[in-house]
């Protein structure tokens, strides 16, 4: 049995450093929750060796869930979810067709390796961090405590009115 970390870290992969401008809304949930991350530019078809190396790492230092984002023919959080059991967040990227060949080739595993798959671009970047944080809140009662009070406070900066 692997030892529980006190200190939950969360991968975050993405196939390129273009999808950084989308991917630093995920660090910047992770920091507003001082969640430790581990950030890399790791694509599963230009840098085969440096996915595996990660996720021997990742098994190694116990990470508590990778997420991994990728644009066009997206196969970065499949192959990655093919080699650990890590729980394994998708984000798929904007792309020449707005993101849904991004999404399509995240999101349509076959049965028996998943993906969870989130929405393109900004909203899903930021709701990958919001789920990792949901699934350590099970585990770190801290981690829950702070997700009650940014569901509270973002439900009460909802306008009541549309003007
Ligand atoms: C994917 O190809 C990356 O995740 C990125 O979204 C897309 C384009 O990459 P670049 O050509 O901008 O490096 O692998």
């Amino acid at each position: 049995m692997k030892k529980t970390n006190k200190d939950p870290t969360v991968g975050v992969i993405m196939g390129s450093k273009s999808d950084w401008e989308v991917m630093k809304n995920t660090c910047d949930i992770f920091k507003l929750f001082k969640i430790k991350y581990d950030v890399r530019v790791i694509s599963a078809h230009r840098t085969p060796k440096r996915l595996e190396r990660f996720i021997s790492e990742a098994e190694r230092n116990n990470y508590e869930v990778i997420i991994a984002a990728a644009g066009g023919a997206a196969h970065l959080a499949g192959v990655t979810a093919a080699l650990t059991t890590i729980p394994v967040l998708g984000v798929p990227m904007p792309s020449v067709t707005d993101g849904i060949d991004s999404l399509l080739s995240t999101v349509q595993m076959p049965a028996g390796v998943p993906v969870a798959t989130l929405a393109i671009g900004k909203a899903g970047a930021k709701n990958s961090a919001l789920f990792a944080i949901a699934i350590l809140s099970r585990k770190y009662p801290k981690i829950s405590q702070k997700l009650k009070k940014y569901r509270s406070e973002f439900e009460s900066n909802i306008p009541k009115r549309p003007y």
